[in-house]
């Protein structure tokens, strides 16, 4: 491993000056909290680290920062590479369209998100200039990690000029549903997938973000995933969950930090004798402020017997302020604040204690050790760190967390009293149920919890994703697809002529002919037949048509020859110089439900037409406007898929065709009984389609698997078009010259 090249939109400090000194200060947030932990401890590191850089925009003019270089001692534990942007554009990109559009449409404030082009175009530039500033940079062995929402198109940006480039994307907040993903115009959310899609690994915090990515990505690029990984462009990419951890030592030991527990004690005797309710959170609409304090005052007003003997400590830090989203509801929660204090307050007690402003690291962990309860409510949260510290802070075990059962963490904390924070009756009984919880209960639930964050975290967060990243890319290297050149050529013709029983799986459509508009028009020319019956013909070859067409379009035009048919992928086989048989019979009623679906797509989507065969029904939109008839399949796909829940059925998204068949059969399934029932000593297997890559994994090892068209694919060779296709076979019964040194191919060995 090389370099680790942290990459987020801003840098993790800003400066500040007095007078002629200029000093770093760090600054907050989740992101910052993570990645500087990780780089501080560099036992928890991995020992392959030749170096760590950390880029980012720096909220400070370049003059200052030379000057800030120049007084600073070199202490820092990473490299620091500024990258500085124009006001006006930084803003557009920021404020603009990274937290008045992605922002809340992410957390499910669709109402809140701005749809100005010129956020946009900010947002293109920006992560442009990220790029243009990291590319002369880059070194071979370097691991570029680029961090949230703010880069969505840098990993792309990168791919295109470093194509081997080892690239990672974290996501830090939710990435939603597809639902509201959608909102966003076509061009934009394109894109913004595109750009992620530059990475070899693509991380989030929970699966159900996870599952709402590759959503997205197939109803908006038709990349359809198998156990987390795509095939995009020819790149194996990897889509997976990694839980953000904190620095779980760093918080539990700060705990019994003599500074830490004089600031903790001077807080339990200011607050003596009343219970304590904490929070803390950046002033953002997405933490539920507004919904916190609506519950908790229902709790004074329901449960009065809790007046005068608890207080909630309510800590906002300033974030984001020049957004008026964010201005607006300062005022409201101010206000808010201001009535409960006025409506419950006495002479000698006021609920609410509320500030506005940053903490110390220390100031935080003696209020998370002092607080009784943590009421941590977000609407929608990534994670929410906040909690796993409060947790990892406690000694002894006491303290109870509420949390919000939208905050990410909300599905590794189990343990914690969970609410929806818009239920205000239900925020309210369960700060009754905290404030009285015993302290055994307390103890079991926070241990269980102290134990799973211990575990797994930062430098575990951290190591994994890096792991991971570096076997995407092993896997990268082994799945290249290897185009097909003369010396490996010329290696299959040697084979083939020194072998006995050979074995030629050949699928049809796209492979032996090009795709015609009309399928049941694509009967095979006379260079077709005449090749096929040739090689037919040598008693050594056993010639196979593997196919998803109907028996009946198969029996028509090739039954003539001495070769075996499978026709609808499996379902119906000719054995050579047999008779068809067929593998399943059962009743056709599913068929009129799914063409009924189909038959309104037909309506909606002018060119698009219904293929019905035996074992499986198909739309087909080859000839329907390009962007409507692909929009109109994802449609389908996402109907179908509901529809045949439960079934026995499969939906397939083909070539320019929405599938739905009787599952069971797949071409790979009956490749290998042919190849089993033959045990022949050379195979060769040629397709182009979706549907052949259950051939190409089917055969690993035990064949030649030639991919038609560029793509990636599990087979080993591929070749450029479907021109190719009849010159290859015809070459094996021509072979030209053969050179004579060794092949560098590997060669199947014969089938046992
Ligand atoms: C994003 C996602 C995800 C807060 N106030 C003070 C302070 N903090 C520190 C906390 C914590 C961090 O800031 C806040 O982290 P969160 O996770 O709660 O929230 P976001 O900043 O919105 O972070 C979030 C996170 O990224 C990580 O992936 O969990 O969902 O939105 O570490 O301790 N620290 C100090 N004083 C404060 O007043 N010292």
């Amino acid at each position: 491993m090389g370099r680790l090249i942290i990459i987020s939109s801003r840098l993790p400090f800003s400066l500040d000056k007095e007078g002629d000194k200029i000093s770093l200060r760090q600054s907050s947030g989740g992101l910052v909290s993570a990645i500087k932990s990780y780089f501080e401890n560099t036992s928890a590191q991995r020992n392959d680290l030749t170096g760590k850089i950390w880029m980012g925009v720096a909220d400070f003019p370049q003059e200052d920062w030379a000057q800030a270089m120049e007084q600073q001692d070199a202490g820092q534990e990473f490299e620091v590479l500024p990258v500085f942007v124009d006001k006006d554009l930084y803003e557009n990109y920021y404020n603009g369209f990274a937290n008045s559009v992605l922002w809340p449409l992410f957390h499910y404030f669709s109402n809140l998100a701005n749809y100005e082009t010129q956020y946009f175009d900010a947002y293109v530039q920006v992560n442009q200039l990220f790029a243009d500033k990291i590319l002369p940079l880059l070194e071979p062995g370097d691991q570029v990690w680029i961090h949230d929402y703010q880069l969505m198109l840098l990993p792309d940006l990168l791919r295109k000029k470093r194509p081997d480039a080892t690239i990672g994307f974290f996501l830090h907040i939710p990435f939603p549903s597809y639902e509201i993903f959608r909102l966003l115009p076509t061009e934009w959310k394109k894109t913004l997938l595109h750009g992620v899609m530059g990475a070899d690994l693509i991380g989030f915090h929970t699966y159900d973000y996870v599952q709402h990515f590759l959503q997205s990505v197939k109803m908006l690029l038709g990349v359809d995933n198998y156990f987390h990984n795509l095939q995009y462009q020819d790149r194996l990419i990897r889509i997976d969950l990694f839980p953000i951890g904190i620095d779980y030592n760093k918080f539990h030991l700060a705990a019994s930090d003599p500074e830490v527990e004089e600031l903790r004690d001077k807080i339990l005797k200011d607050l003596e004798g009343k219970k304590i309710i904490f929070s803390v959170d950046r002033l953002d609409y997405s933490k539920g402020l507004m919904n916190r304090l609506n519950g908790f005052e229902y709790f004074l007003e329901r449960y009065p017997e809790w007046r005068e003997k608890m207080v909630f400590v309510l800590n906002i830090v300033p974030s984001r302020d020049t957004i008026p989203a964010y201005n607006d509801r300062k005022k409201m929660i101010e206000e808010k604040v201001g009535t409960i204090n006025g409506r419950f307050s006495s002479i000698s007690w006021q609920p609410v204690i509320y500030r506005y402003n940053h903490l110390s690291f220390k100031e935080l962990v003696a209020l998370y050790q002092a607080a009784d309860v943590a009421l941590i409510t977000p609407l929608r949260d990534g994670m929410n760190l906040v909690a796993k510290e409060y947790v990892a802070s406690s000694t002894g075990g006491r303290g109870v967390l509420i949390l919000s059962e939208l905050a990410g963490a909300a599905s590794e904390l189990g343990e914690a009293i969970l609410v929806n924070p818009t239920d205000t009756s239900d925020v309210a009984s369960s700060i009754t149920r905290a404030l009285a919880m015993p302290l055994y209960e307390q103890r079991n639930r926070i241990g269980l919890m102290q134990r799973r964050l211990q575990e797994y975290d930062v430098f575990k967060w951290v190591n994994d994703f890096m792991d991971q990243l570096i076997q995407v890319k092993q896997e990268q290297q082994k799945q290249k697809v290897k185009l097909l050149d003369d010396k490996t050529m010329a290696a299959i013709q040697r084979h083939y002529q020194g072998a006995k029983n050979r074995c030629l799986l050949l699928d049809y459509d796209g492979t032996l002919v090009p795709f015609s508009k009309i399928p049941s028009e694509a009967a095979p020319d006379n260079a077709v037949k005449d090749l096929l019956g040739r090689l037919a013909a040598d008693p050594k070859n056993h010639v196979v048509i593997i196919s998803g067409r109907d028996v009946n379009s198969l029996d028509r035009w090739l039954s003539f020859l001495p070769v075996t048919l499978v026709a609808e992928h499996g379902a119906s086989f000719k054995m050579r110089n047999s008779n068809w048989q067929q593998k399943v019979s059962v009743s056709d009623l599913w068929k009129e439900e799914i063409r009924r679906v189909m038959q309104m797509f037909v309506t909606r989507c002018a060119g698009s037409f219904i293929e019905e065969k035996t074992n499986t029904i198909a739309w087909h939109y080859r000839n329907t406007q390009t962007g409507l008839g692909f929009s109109r399949s994802r449609e389908l796909l996402n109907t179908l898929s509901q529809l045949i829940q439960n079934t026995t059925l499969q939906v397939i998204d083909g070539n320019k065709v929405v599938e739905v068949r009787i599952g069971g059969f797949d071409k790979g399934a009956a490749a290998l009984k042919i190849i089993n029932e033959m045990d022949p000593d050379f195979v060769l297997c040629m397709g182009d389609d979706t549907t052949d890559e259950d051939m190409f994994k089917a055969l690993e090892g035990e064949a030649y698997t030639i991919k038609v068209n560029n793509g990636a694919s599990s087979a080993q060779y591929t070749i450029m078009s479907q021109q190719q296709v009849l010159p290859l076979l015809q070459s094996l019964l021509q072979p030209r010259t053969i050179p004579n040194s060794e092949p560098e191919v590997q060669l199947p060995e014969a089938h046992h």
